[in-house]
């Protein structure tokens, strides 16, 4: 496998940064995950213009324009002969002293990866995902804006953990008021007569490609779709629910803290929004 890694392309066994790196010492750094699909990148440069603005949150320059970084990801999935993958970009502070001080790091790194990605076994996709809730809450944005995709991601991680523990593969993180933000790496929508709904960025929620993508397709299959203040409540009375993400792609749930959602099945509209996902992915983006 060759890894893009500040200028050179580099074997996997050559693709290494530094111990003084402030990404793996303080999670000091910005990434994308973003997957490639029949040689189409998908929505390419969203994902990179989150990118920018992630780094911009966090004052770090950008090491390449969004043209070079377009070119440098095309080039690593060329590189690696691929045309379906999971593409990871990240973009650390770089090498800095034992202290915080990120004006000390000379210049950021920048490293790509296109891979393969673990997805959910194939059945969820057809009978639909159980997910729990999980007493870790999200982080406040006042603290951290979940906006900003950074590498601290331990917040999710002691999510994904609990969810481990109550035997679910995902799930629903409130934030601090007891509101549904998001899951661990997905973003989560219901149906409600007809209507779908997903909780605001606000309420600490990443601005999810997928998630955006679902407000595009609701527009072309004429379906109301809003952001909303949302409890448990309204995934216990709703008729359909379902997670997105780059990883996830579009996947039904049907049970909350063993609880049944609608009927227990994946619902009509998620199939309807699973198929036009489908369909986009292949056309929408950069031709690698
Ligand atoms: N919320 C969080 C916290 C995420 O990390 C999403 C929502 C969905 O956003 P997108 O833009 O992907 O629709 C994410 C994305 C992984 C992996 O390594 C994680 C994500 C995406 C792809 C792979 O498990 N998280």
């Amino acid at each position: 496998m060759k890894i893009y890694l500040d200028g050179k392309f580099v074997d996997e066994a050559d693709a290494k940064v530094s111990v003084f790196d402030h990404g793996l010492l303080y999670g000091d750094g910005v990434f994308e995950g973003i997957r490639l699909y029949g040689g189409n990148i998908f929505r390419l440069d969203e994902h990179l213009e989150r990118l920018e603005y992630s780094a911009k949150a966090i004052l770090l320059p950008m090491p390449l324009s969004r043209k070079e970084l377009s070119e440098v990801t095309c080039e690593t999935c060329r590189q690696n002969k691929l045309t379906d993958a999971y593409i990871r970009l990240v973009i650390t502070r770089g090498v800095g002293d034992l202290g915080l001080a990120p004006w000390l790091c000379a210049k950021p790194s920048l490293f790509v990866i296109a891979s393969k990605i673990a997805l959910y076994p194939k059945e969820h996709y057809e009978n639909g995902l159980s997910i729990v809730t999980v007493p870790t809450r999200r982080i406040n944005p006042a603290a951290l804006p979940p906006t900003i995709k950074s590498l601290n991601y331990l917040n999710n991680i002691l999510g994904k953990i609990e969810a481990r523990q109550f035997g679910a593969l995902e799930a629903i993180m409130l934030n601090d008021q007891g509101y549904i933000a998001e899951c661990t790496a997905d973003n989560v929508f219901v149906v409600h007569k007809g209507e779908i709904i997903t909780p605001a960025a606000s309420q600490g929620a990443l601005k999810g490609i997928t998630r955006s993508t679902i407000f595009d397709i609701a527009k072309e299959l004429k379906l109301p779709i809003r952001e909303a203040d949302m409890t448990r409540y309204d995934v216990w009375v709703s008729d359909e629910c379902f997670l997105t993400g780059s990883g996830a792609e579009v996947i039904p749930v049907v049970k909350l803290d063993g609880r049944e959602i609608g009927t227990g099945k994946p619902g009509p509209i998620t199939q309807q929004v699973l198929a036009s996902f489908r369909r986009r992915v292949l056309v929408e983006g950069a031709r690698i």
